[in-house]
Order: C-alpha cells, then sequence, then structure tokens
C-alpha cells in the first residue's frame, strides 16, 4: 500500500496577514512538516487564480466578498481576490517545508473554482491528480491544510468517492467556518466514508 500526503494551499493568503485569512492557519505549518516524512509520497495544492477570476466579488459589480452568485456550474461564494497568480499571496507559507513530489496548481481557467484538488467546481473538469496517483499505485491519502470546510472538504470527499482509503487529521486543519460550514463539512465527509481524527 502507497500512503500519500496530500497537503492542501498551505499559502500566504490564507494565513493571518493574508487576503483570506484562515483564523490560525499558520499554526499547522509545524505539525504538518514534521508528518511529511512518515509518508511515501508527499503532495502539496496550490490555489492558483488569474488576477479576473468569476470567484472574486471584485468581478461581479455590485457583489462584496461572502456573498453568493449563481454560476453556470451552480452557486459559488464570491470571495475577497486571493491567491492571484505572480503575487505575494499565491506562495506557500514560508516556513512550509516544499520538497515536494507534486505541487499540484487549481483554479486557474478565468470561469470556474476549483475548491477540490481532483475536480473544478463543475464537479466533471479534471485537475489530472487522480491520473497521477493511480499511476504511482497511491491508494492511501491524508489530506491536511486549508480550509477544512472548502478546498479540504471537496478534496476528501471526491478522494472518496473516487476510492481512495482518506483520513483527515482535523488538528492539521483550519477552518473558514462560514454560516455552519464547518459542521456541514464533517457531516459530508463522515457520510463519503472519510475518517476524521
Ligand atoms: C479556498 C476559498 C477560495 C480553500 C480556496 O483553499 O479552501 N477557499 N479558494
Ligand atoms: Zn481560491
Amino acid at each position: 500500500m502507497t500512503h500519500a500526503l496530500i497537503v492542501i494551499d498551505v499559502q500566504n493568503d490564507f494565513c493571518p496577514g493574508g487576503a483570506l485569512a484562515v483564523p490560525g492557519g499558520d499554526e499547522i505549518v509545524a505539525p504538518i512538516n514534521d508528518m511529511m516524512d512518515e509518508f511515501d509520497a508527499v503532495i502539496l495544492t496550490q490555489d492558483w487564480h488569474p488576477a479576473d477570476h468569476s470567484s472574486f466579488a471584485s468581478s461581479h459589480a455590485g457583489k462584496s466578498p461572502f456573498e453568493m452568485t449563481d454560476m453556470p456550474y451552480g452557486p459559488q461564494v464570491l470571495w475577497p481576490d486571493h491567491c492571484v497568480q505572480g503575487s505575494e499571496g499565491v506562495d506557500f507559507h514560508p516556513d512550509l517545508r516544499t520538497h515536494a513530489d507534486l505541487i499540484i496548481r487549481k483554479g486557474f481557467r478565468p470561469d470556474i473554482d476549483s475548491y477540490s484538488a481532483f475536480f473544478e467546481n463543475d464537479q466533471k473538469t479534471p485537475t489530472g491528480l487522480k491520473g497521477y496517483l493511480d499511476s504511482r499505485g497511491i491508494t492511501k491519502l491524508t489530506l491536511v491544510g486549508l480550509a477544512t470546510d472548502f478546498c479540504v472538504h471537496y478534496s476528501a470527499v471526491d478522494a472518496a468517492k473516487l476510492g481512495f482509503d482518506v483520513t483527515v487529521p482535523l488538528n492539521a486543519c483550519r477552518a473558514i467556518d462560514m454560516d455552519g460550514s464547518l459542521a456541514a463539512a464533517e457531516q459530508a465527509m463522515r457520510d463519503a466514508g472519510v475518517t476524521l481524527t
């Protein structure tokens, strides 16, 4: 059995001081660094948006961050501008160990957001991560990072649906938690067969 650690979006914009700061986001850097040597493979994901991305409230006249909008693929939260390619905010937290086997970027298509490391928010467009994992014989995944209720949640649910054995240690994740989104995410992960520890 080959077991990979997938570190979701531990980037400056999701840490205190960043454009979409997740409370305590930087507290998970040291525990994640300590975990890395226990795995057969380490994969990092990076939220990677063009400057005028459609998930940004600033791209929608009259809309404010954290409001909802309807996209052709369904409802979408509108975010503050974050993780813009070429900005400091898109970089990994400076203390995160980045000696990973693979860095996968997502959210680079202007018209569609991508919370999951496997599929964009239309739930159809693949990122290519499944092919990479399959071709390396990786069957077991541990997911950590930011944010528990968005990118970790959707990545974990998709991974479980794709047949991977998935564990999420919540002590190595932090949440945005808007309108009960953390409780809903934990329930959705459990329902999908993800092991929460
Ligand atoms: C994320 C909101 C927007 C995340 C990314 O990494 O959880 N959340 N883009
Ligand atoms: Zn994003």
